[in-house]
Order: structure tokens, then sequence, then C-alpha cells
């Protein structure tokens, strides 16, 4: 017994120096739903075991975060460095060839990781089917007030990275051809995750091309597709987190991951020393880490039943695996 009980205190990282954890935001938490997931849910998973945290913001300048890093790493004050994005994977597989000691916990990573580095991945391509085939739904309804007859979607994010061309981007044009192969995708980028106003002229730009409804992945600048929509009585779908608290009846769906569960989750097991370092994790709908909500009040209220009830069919289909699109992992 006694060897067991001391074997468990000394396993637990609360009692050891290195138990700092920092979290670095490559960009800024505010307006971006993966990062305040990512942050709120290592707090918990800290707090739980009275480990201290520090957040540093590395902002949008993408070019510094490996210096950042480096720096970050040579204080050799955190046992843990948490940050969350799919470039950062191999990032800090780079910061790690230098720093060996430094443990790094990637959430919505890519899955290229090094010994002392270990990633979430979502299945960002089961996210973007779900919306797309809603926004499919809707572009073809003929119950929702702000849709037109032409059979035009649009996206706008905030840049164009792997995940986004190869799993998202084709993701969302699945879940559109699924409802109707004539939907026509309309694809924008702006080139960064802050300028709403740039956002802004680019939706209003689609709505006035006759896009009813556009899915935004654009951090900060999701706002500005938010003031596009609410002047030219267009739709919006949202990415991450649950949007249509945003703008009722306006924001209509979201297509989330739970990182606040993940961060937390993944962030104990390294406390509790379980976490293997250098292992990559795929996660998606029948993990329960990709979701499309459809039991809130706000879609219950603005969605025709039709549409919902199709929506809990194609979720609970991915969820048994009667439905998957892992066969398209490349
Ligand atoms: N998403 C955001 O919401 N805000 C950001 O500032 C942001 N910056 C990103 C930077 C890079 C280099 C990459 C590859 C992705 C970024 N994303 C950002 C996208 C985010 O990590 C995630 O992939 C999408 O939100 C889809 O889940």
């Amino acid at each position: 017994m006694l060897v067991v009980s001391l074997l468990f205190s000394c396993t637990n990282r609360a009692n050891t120096a290195s138990e700092a954890i920092a979290i670095f935001v490559p960009g800024v938490l505010e307006g971006s739903p993966s990062y305040q997931m990512m942050n709120s849910g290592v707090q918990l998973a800290a707090d739980a075991a009275g480990v201290e945290v520090k957040t540093i913001e590395g902002g949008y300048d993408q070019a510094t975060w490996v210096n950042q890093l480096m720096s970050l790493a040579s204080e050799n004050q955190y046992g843990l460095i948490v940050t969350s994005n799919p470039a950062m994977s191999e990032i800090c597989t780079q910061v790690s060839s230098a720093y060996a000691d430094q443990d790094f916990l990637v959430l919505d990573g890519s899955g290229l990781v090094g010994a002392s580095v270990s990633d979430v991945v979502y299945e960002h391509r089961e996210q973007a089917f779900l919306v797309g085939y809603f926004a499919g739904l809707v572009t073809t309804s003929r119950e929702l007030d702000r849709v037109n007859s032409s059979l035009k979607v649009g996206m706008i994010v905030g840049q164009e990275y792997p995940q986004m061309t190869r799993e998202i981007q084709p993701g969302f044009e699945i879940g559109l051809h699924t409802v109707n192969p004539d939907i026509e995708l309309e694809f924008k980028v702006l080139g960064n995750w802050y300028d709403a106003e740039k956002a802004r002229e680019y939706a209003m730009s689609l709505y006035n091309e006759g896009v009813d409804v556009i899915l935004t992945i654009a951090g900060g600048a999701n706002q500005g597709v938010i003031s596009a929509a609410q002047e030219s009585d267009g739709y919006v779908l949202w990415f991450d987190s649950e949007g249509s608290h945003m703008a009722p009846g306006i924001v209509l769906a979201s297509a989330i991951i739970r990182q606040e569960d993940a961060a937390r989750e993944w962030v104990e097991r390294w406390i509790n020393n379980e976490l293997n370092m250098g292992e990559s994790w795929r996660v998606g709908v029948s993990e329960g880490y990709v979701d499309f909500p459809t039991e809130s009040q706000l879609f219950k209220k603005h969605v025709p039943s039709s549409i919902q009830k199709q929506m809990r069919e194609i979720v609970s289909q991915l969820e048994s695996g009667a439905l998957s699109l892992r066969s398209l992992n490349g």
C-alpha cells in the first residue's frame, strides 16, 4: 500500500518542479473560438490540480511564433506549453528539437509531431460536411424567408492551409452536393484573421450575387460577416463554437469542436503523467469531439422542423458509423 501511494504521489506533476503550464495563443483570444476554448479548458484542468497557468498571446505576425516559442522554452519555467491550430504541430516539433526537455501539447493540430510533442487532430472534414449539408438544406428550402431561388452558398476563411484545402472546403462541398449536386460554392480568402471590414465587404458582394448563406471561418473577422448579413438579409453559419446567440435568427447553426473538453482532458493526463509524448489522436463525431448541436432553443426556434429532423438523422449516422467520410483521409 505504502509503495503504491508513494508511486502515485510522485507521478502527479503538481508535486514536481516544472509543474507550471504556458498557453501560447497563435493570434489573439478575442474573437477566435478555438483559442478561447483551449484557454478555458486548460485553466479548468490546472485549477483543479493547483497548477499555475500563464497565457501568452502571440499576435497575428506568424513569422514571430517560432522565436516566441523558442524563448518561452528557454525560460525553462513551464513543464508544458499548450497551443492550438494545424500549423503548430510542426512549429512545436521544430522548437522541441532545440529544447528536448520541453513538452508540447497541440490542440487542433495536424498530426505531424516529434518526440516531445503530442497533438489532438479533429476530423474537420466531418465538421465541415455537417454544416455543408445544413447549408444545402437552407439554400434549397422554401420555408426560410431570407432564401432565394439561386443555388449559391458562400464561404469566407482567414487563410488557406492544408486542413482548409484538403478537409474543410471539400467536406463542406460534399455536404452541399449530398443535398443537391447543382449547388455552387463561392470561396473567399481574407488573408488574415482580423480584418472585419474586409470580411464585411466580401460578404456584401456574395449576398449581392445571390448567395443566401455564408459559412465564416475567419476568427476576429467573423463579426464583419454578421454585419453584412444583417444589412443584406442573409444567413450565417458558424464554425468551432456555438454562435447562434451572436445574431439570433441570422446565425442559424454551428458545427463545433469540443475543444474545451479536449483541452481539459489532455492537460489532466499530462498533469497525472499519463500523456504519451510523441502521440497523435484523431477525433471526430463518433468520439464525441465534433458535433452539430440541434437541441438549443435558438436552433429549434429559427430552423424549420423538417431541416432539424434531417440534421438529427445525419449526425446520428456519423455517430454510429453508418455514414463515414474517413476513407477519404489521406
Ligand atoms: N482561427 C481563428 O479563429 N483565429 C485565428 O487567429 C486563427 N489563426 C490561424 C493561423 C494559422 C496559421 C492556421 C493554420 C489556422 C488558424 N486558425 C485561426 C484556424 C483554426 O485553427 C481552425 O483550423 C479553424 O478555426 C477551423 O477549426
